[in-house]
């Protein structure tokens, strides 16, 4: 018996596929009292999201990428989904965690450049020939990186930007940027992510080595007083050489200069003050293509070293290479020639941001940070880090349950009795919405 006029009208909220698990029809009735029915409404499944779908084409041999069309070939591999992400851009999004902790590292670093939404499709001489890529490297093949077509592809990491940025003359600059590669997906890993490359260079002249010295002394004040255990290795050694065009001592005084700057980074965002443990930081030997000496940082987070970051002394032809570039800075601007950074020496860094927000912000899965759910991103708010407080994974679920009363009428709170009995802590609230 479905009542013709509803005495009361009470909302539930909760998770979907969570209340009534036996059911699996758009509407089902349960009886739960002899004069009382209920009438559940379900939502219908939400389409799959993520799945591969075929590539939207401009036309037959041309797909669509943010308002610009690339002919297909045989090297296409990027997804509809993966399309879908680009325009997203959520390191830019001031309130997101992501966002949140860009601005706070921007700030660490007060006086560098700070440059983001640069256009994700480059060419793979960018991403990687200028870089020094050897031509069997495991990044370039398609099971790993995705290409739109022969000639161009999705940035698969920041560094893809270090020539054009140093070409425009640039000496000390942070720029963020959303970052693409065929991986596996779990809890930390995901197709998308977003990383900061940070970079600073300085004259080989004596006024460049002085301000790498004064820079090194003033940093070493400032974490020699603070709560942090170093475990370091040498800024050089056979393993993980000098550059041959280095002047050894520069690039020591380089190196030192690259770790110091991490450390006091890793201090602002991990803290370290005197009531808590000291913040544990280790080095470890690296090989990039395009850094030497190179290193990569963990961080000893609730009992577990994590990778936070990769980074190590530019190599020469980076900057060389600098020297030679076309430059287009800002890059929307026409290319004119690159005034060039001749007789620099420099470090650089790449760390990524969702690794670091997961720990400061304590969210739990990689594939969080893309929820645009309220339940999510109303918990964060700008340059505040909190913690974040976890919520079912399905997506809230509303409940409009209609009944006769008894004579004399319901307690609300007996109703909510009732809710608790079969919903268990599974229903978030219960209103009244009519009597
Ligand atoms: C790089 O991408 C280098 N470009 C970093 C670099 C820059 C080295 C400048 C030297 C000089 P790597 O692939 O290790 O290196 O990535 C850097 C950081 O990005 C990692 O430490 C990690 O924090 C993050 N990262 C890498 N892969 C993923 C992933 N699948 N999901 C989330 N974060 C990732
Ligand atoms: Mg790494």
């Amino acid at each position: 018996m479905i009542a013709d006029r509803f005495h009361q009208n009470f909302m539930v909220r909760g998770y979907a596929g969570s209340w009534h698990p036996s059911s699996h029809d758009q509407c089902s009735m349960l009886s739960v009292a002899t004069s009382t029915r209920l009438l559940l409404r379900r939502h219908r499944p939400l389409p799959l999201t993520g799945r591969i779908r075929n590539l939207h084409r401009a036309s037959s041999n041309e797909i669509s990428i943010l308002d610009q069309r690339y002919e297909v070939d045989g090297t296409t591999n990027i997804t509809q989904s993966i399309i879908a992400k680009l325009p997203l851009r959520l390191h830019n999004q001031p309130a997101h965690p992501l966002g949140i902790l860009r601005s706070k590292i921007e700030s660490h670093f007060h006086d560098f450049a700070r440059l983001s939404s640069v256009h994700p499709v480059v060419t793979p001489a960018k991403n990687f020939d200028l870089l020094g890529f050897p031509l069997d490297h495991p990044g370039r093949s398609a099971t790993d990186s995705y290409y739109i077509n022969k000639d161009y592809m999705l940035r698969t990491h920041t560094s893809a930007h270090e020539v054009e940025t140093f070409a425009a003359g640039q000496s000390k600059w942070l720029l963020t940027a959303d970052v693409y590669r065929r991986d596996e997906i779990d809890s930390s890993h995901y197709p998308v992510f977003h990383q900061m490359e940070g970079a600073r260079v300085f004259k080989t002249d004596k006024a460049g080595i002085e301000e790498v010295k004064a820079d090194n002394e003033r940093l070493s004040r400032y974490l020699d007083q603070s709560n942090i255990v170093i475990e370091d290795i040498p800024h050089t050694s056979p393993t993980n050489p000098a550059q041959p065009t280095h002047d050894p001592v520069h690039s020591e005084l380089v190196a030192l200069n690259l770790k110091l700057s991490t450390n006091s980074l890793l201090l602002k965002l991990f803290g370290g003050g005197a009531r808590d443990a000291p913040l544990q930081v280790r080095w470890i030997e690296a090989y990039f293509p395009f850094t030497s000496p190179s290193f990569e940082v963990e961080v000893l987070y609730q009992g577990k070293w994590l990778e936070i970051l990769g980074c190590g002394v530019v190599q020469q032809l980076t900057l060389d290479n600098a020297g030679k570039y076309l430059c287009c800075f800002p890059f929307s601007a026409q290319p004119h020639p690159s005034p060039g950074i001749p007789d620099n020496i420099g470090w650089a860094f790449g760390l990524g941001l969702e690794r670091i927000a997961m720990i400061l912000f304590g969210i739990p899965d990689i594939r969080l940070f893309w929820s645009t759910d309220p339940r999510f991103l109303s918990q964060f708010s700008e340059n505040k880090i909190t913690t974040f407080k976890p919520y079912s994974k399905y997506p809230a679920c509303f409940k409009d349950i209609s009944f006769w009363v008894p004579e004399g009428g319901v307690h609300e709170n007996d109703f909510c009795d009732l809710v608790r009995d079969v919903a268990g802590d599974l229903a978030e609230d219960v209103k009244i919405v009519s009597d």
